[in-house]
């Protein structure tokens, strides 16, 4: 009876080491597979997060690049090579558009004049500004070609605090764009859109600008995203100024800061030449515009604040006596004043670090 019991009790022994045994395997194999599963699962999530991150990117215009001349020229030379129907030898790596709203607009903007800017440290603070007062960005192609133009004449204080206020700004609103200082050369009286006509001619000699964008000196936008482009219809930017009680003085003002493609701009043989003196050269671009059946595009009230900086009337600008009979006249005068008629000297051109300033001859009176 003993011996039995022993031989059963070695056979459950051994039975169960058996089980025991295959249990163990089980569990193993069990394990393996299901860390294997983990593995590709994580892959598969890590896999996805890359390529919503490149997609991402696209959008967000990280600055990664460094040399952005560079790859512009390479981009033309690869344009130029695909064009004699040979293979790049790299892959292309091609500019996409710049987003139709800039990620890096921020809105509402402090502007103040109360300290005083130098221009060294406004060139530190813009280091991607090139000379001439040039840019564009890196990361994207901007949307438009956009020549800033500032009629002059010994306004140093406020230009200063311009281009501190607006190099950023523009760089912001992510545009391919230079700064041009027409200065009228002399003591004669002022000719604010005929220095305007010289601002467009000069700047297309330079560049294929498409858009330009007409600015008083003493003017800052306090909203970024009031953007420096052009628009289907001749844009008036300074729609709501502080000296105005931040609203526009008549419905028909169209002075300050004002934006026209090349097609507008031609469309309306440009301004005219014989306004001397303050007021009224504003009102005739108006009339122009009109007369040619277009409207005026206008940002809102919010996104159009601008604060103009103080000052006394400068000599040699006072109010043009003949401004009224000429604005009564501009439907008849127009085609032969303007673009067409333009004649001065430049006297001096110079590429400063941020802008172009040219000095010009415009005449008298
Ligand atoms: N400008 C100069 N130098 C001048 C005259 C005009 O640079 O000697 C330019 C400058 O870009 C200026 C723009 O032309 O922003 C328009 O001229 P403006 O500032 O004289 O015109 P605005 O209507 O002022 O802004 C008129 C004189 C207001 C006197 C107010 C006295 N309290
Ligand atoms: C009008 C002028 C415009 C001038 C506007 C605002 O009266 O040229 O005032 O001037 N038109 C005429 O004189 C015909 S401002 O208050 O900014 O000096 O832009």
């Amino acid at each position: 009876m003993a011996g039995d019991s022993s031989v059963n009790f070695n056979l459950l022994h051994r039975t169960c080491k058996l089980v025991v045994l295959l249990c163990f395997l089980h569990i193993s194999v069990t394990v393996v597979f299901y860390v294997r599963s983990l593995d590709i699962r994580f892959a598969f999530v890590q896999n996805q997060q890359t390529q919503h991150n490149v997609t991402q990117s696209r959008h967000t215009e990280v600055p990664t690049r460094t040399k952005p001349k560079e790859d512009a020229v390479k981009v033309q030379q690869q344009e130029g090579t695909q064009s004699e129907g040979k293979k790049p030898e790299e892959p292309t790596k091609r500019l996409e558009k710049c987003p139709e709203t800039s990620p890096l607009l921020v809105g509402p903007l402090r502007v103040e004049f109360n300290n005083p800017v130098n221009l060294e440290q406004i060139k530190k603070d813009n280091p991607n500004v090139e000379l001439g007062g040039r840019f564009r960005p890196k990361d994207c192609k901007a949307l438009q070609k956009v020549a800033i133009i500032i009629p002059f004449r010994k306004r140093d204080e406020h230009l200063k605090y311009w281009l501190h206020y607006l190099h950023p700004i523009l760089q912001r609103q992510q545009l391919d764009y230079g700064v041009y200082i027409i200065n009228q050369d002399g003591d004669e009286i002022f000719n604010r859109a005929k220095l305007l006509n010289v601002g467009y001619t000069e700047a297309l000699k330079e560049y294929d600008y498409e858009c330009f964008v007409f600015s008083d000196v003493d003017l800052i936008p306090m909203d970024d995203r009031n953007i420096y482009k052009c628009f289907r219809q001749p844009r008036h930017l300074s729609v709501s100024m502080d000296k105005f009680g931040f609203r526009l003085p008549y419905n028909q003002y169209f002075g300050g800061v004002s934006s026209m493609s090349k097609e507008q701009y031609l469309k309306i043989n440009g301004f005219p030449n014989n306004y001397w003196g303050w007021g009224g050269e504003d009102d005739d671009i108006y009339n122009r515009l009109v007369s040619k059946g277009m409207s005026i595009s206008r940002p809102t009230g919010e996104t159009g604040k601008c604060r103009m900086i103080r000052h006394d009337r400068d000599k040699q600008n006072e109010p043009n006596p003949q401004r009224f009979d000429r604005i009564a006249h501009t439907r008849e005068t127009m085609h032969k004043d303007g673009i067409n008629s333009l004649t001065y000297q430049v006297v001096k051109l110079e590429k400063l670090d941020l802008f172009t300033k040219i000095t010009v001859d415009v005449g008298k009176p």
